[in-house]
């Protein structure tokens, strides 16, 4: 009879997961004991590097990522990471080591007494196997759940005497399951649909991330095409789901209730695809819809669905959904929205750039095809504007807005996608809170850049300050010492011509390089 440590890793085999982000400690040992030699292990110094980490190679890759935590403490580490996993739905299989069985109850050191109770709420399902066989059944339905829409994070944890015991007679039978998922409206309801957008006056779509994939990302492309219609990208945007340089984009609808209404008012009839409905930040309160607005929200989570405030909804794949409503759409007679304005260029600084001047070179010297994981607050819109992004999959940032996103998941994108160049573009502030994971960039050799805007402050807290009374400034950190200590070349770069020439350097190397900017303030 095979161990359950043979048939788990059977499944993770047959799943496809061979990659484990993991920080280990005693309770893991004997899951990572004999680690077949087609796994690769990605050890990060700190758990919140683990998930984001993780967090990136999933979102990058479209599949399940795999993580081994430590016990309460590595878990608690890792979730202020785990609030950005849910709301971006990174399907991320998070394991636990706990204790040996018979050494919980007395809460030895590293016993997890609730453990499945610590990652809730920020996963769609928690667990810890009542017996040593429920482990791999348990580990395929994290799997399955963590994949199945909406996708999310889920947490198992596993006691490590569970590892070397026999397992069931049937256990291999869960090693080889698949599950699909279909969700295609009924033709009422496509029809339904297509005559509220072909008999809209002035119709508006609002996209979010389940657009940004290859395929409904086309999609999109084609309805606002067709119908001739202003995009607009949902507000927190954590992704980039239409191309922002085609002439019916018009940009990010800022997070706030009063704001949206504002934007769209003239609109009777706003589509939003694959994005919830809204996700708001700043407080100004307001309508929610302009005058005479209806509002159609069309998304794969049934949760998100239920929570909008105002709207219609209707639930299914949004890819398939796409795909079967444009045959129903009828060319429109309006005219293409005019191509947004291109900013002025920015001017050179002294010795500090302005972040648009770090944009416009950034846009002019990257691969059309870049990856931007983007982590420096004060500086969100000026990117969208100045920095293009044709393809799917070009843009990460924290769903959440926990920051210590940007260095890990970085790090993960660029696993995930090593085809493309990934551009790690993170605030002074922001890089502080997950700086270890330079050690994994260095020791993994992940060719990605990584700029540090150094303005020497939380910038985006400044206009607070006041109502704080307290210093958000963040003087004093030399990130190229950083860098170099923990094994990853660095270059200042206070000029445009030393940021050009650091630029072009790091998109040449194969190995990971920081280049520090310092930035004047937004
Ligand atoms: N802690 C965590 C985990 N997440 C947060 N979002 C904050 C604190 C609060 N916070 C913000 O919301 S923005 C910000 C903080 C500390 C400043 C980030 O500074 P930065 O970017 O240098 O990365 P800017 O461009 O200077 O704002
Ligand atoms: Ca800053």
């Amino acid at each position: 009879m095979p161990s359950v440590h043979a048939v788990t890793y059977s499944l993770l085999r047959r799943q496809g997961i061979t990659t484990v982000f993991g920080n280990p400690g005693s309770n893991e040992l004997p899951f990572l004991k004999g680690f077949p030699e087609d796994f690769r292990y990605v050890l990060g110094l700190h758990e919140g590097v683990v998930a984001g980490m993780a967090d990136g190679y999933a979102l990058a890759s479209g599949r399940p990522a795999f993580v081994n935590l430590h016990a309460a403490a590595g878990t608690g580490n890792a979730m202020g990471a785990l609030t950005n996993a849910w709301y971006s739905h990174s399907p991320l299989v998070i394991t636990a080591g706990q204790q040996a069985r018979s050494m919980i109850g007395v809460e030895s050191m590293l016993a997890n007494v609730e453990a499945p109770q610590l990652p809730k709420p920020l996963v769609k399902w928690s667990y810890e196997p009542a017996c040593p066989e429920d482990v791999p059944r348990a580990l395929s339905q994290a799997i399955h759940s963590a994949s199945l829409p909406p996708r999310g994070p889920v947490y198992v944890s596993i006691p490590h005497d569970d590892w070397d015991r026999e397992a069931d007679d049937d256990a291999e039978l869960v090693v080889e399951r698949e599950i699909d998922h279909a969700g295609v409206p009924s033709p009422a309801q496509l029809e339904r649909l297509a005559q509220r957008l072909n008999t809209a006056d002035n119709p508006v779509l609002v996209l979010g991330p389940e657009v940004d994939a290859r395929q409904a990302n086309g999609l999109a492309v084609e309805l606002a095409e067709r119908l001739r219609l202003p995009v607009w990208v949902a507000p927190s945007a954590s992704r980039c789901p239409f191309p922002n340089r085609h002439p019916c984009f018009r940009g990010v609808l800022p997070a706030a209730i009063s704001g949206i209404t504002a934007q769209l008012e003239g609109h009777d009839l706003i589509v939003v695809i694959g994005a919830p409905v809204f996700r708001y930040h700043k407080y100004a309160p307001g309508r929610y819809l302009p005058e005479g607005a209806r509002l159609v929200h069309v998304t794969g989570d049934a949760n998100e669905a239920a929570r909008a405030p105002m709207g219609d909804a209707l639930v299914g794949d949004v890819h398939a959904t796409l795909e079967a409503l444009l045959p129903h759409i009828e060319p429109s007679e309006r005219t293409m929205p005019e191509p947004l304005p291109r900013p002025a260029p920015a001017e050179d600084g002294e010795g500090r750039l302005a972040p648009a001047k770090v944009f416009d070179t950034l846009d002019a010297l990257a691969p059309e095809d870049a990856i931007y994981v983007k982590e420096s607050t004060s500086t969100v819109e000026i990117f969208w504007e100045r920095v293009a992004m044709r393809e799917p999959g070009s843009y990460f940032f924290p769903a959440a807005g926990g920051l210590g996103f940007g260095l890990p998941a970085a790090l993960g994108v660029q696993l995930a996608q090593p085809q493309r160049q990934v551009i790690g573009v993170i605030g002074d502030g922001s890089a502080s809170y997950a700086i270890t994971a330079l050690w994994s960039a260095a020791q993994y050799r992940i060719p990605v850049v990584l700029l540090i805007l150094r303005n020497d402050t939380y910038g985006a807290l400044r206009g607070f300050a006041r109502h704080m009374a307290v210093d958000v400034d963040v003087p004093g950190i030399d990130f190229c010492a950083l860098a170099r200590g923990y094994g990853v070349e660095a270059r200042l770069a206070d000029s445009r011509q030393a940021l050009e020439t650091a630029l072009r350097e790091g998109f040449a190397m194969d190995l990971p390089l920081l280049i520090e900017v310092p930035t004047l303030p937004t």
